[in-house]
């Protein structure tokens, strides 16, 4: 019986977890698209989105996805990319 809850508690962790952790990189390519386009920015503005964007990816692979959104939620942010 406790075997069978643990077991539902595992198995919807691990239900959560992907479809979180697969919004990451589809943000990192919408950036990356972004950027692609040669976008008009600053100097400052364009080494911002780099940072959030590296940032973004750090985080994601550190298993921290809400971090990585809040980052590149800012990097789409600065591109004007609406959410
Ligand atoms: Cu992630």
């Amino acid at each position: 019986m406790l075997k069978r809850i643990l077991l539902a508690a595992v198995a919807s962790a691990f239900l959560a977890g992907p479809a979180l952790a697969s919004s990451c990189p589809r943000h990192m390519k919408t950036v990356d698209d972004k950027l692609a386009t040669n976008p008009t920015l600053s100097a400052a503005q364009m080494s911002e989105v780099k940072k959030y964007r590296a940032e973004g990816e750090t985080q994601h692979k550190a298993g921290k996805h809400k971090e990585s959104l809040d980052a590149l939620a800012k990097a789409e942010g600065i591109l004007g990319i609406k959410m």
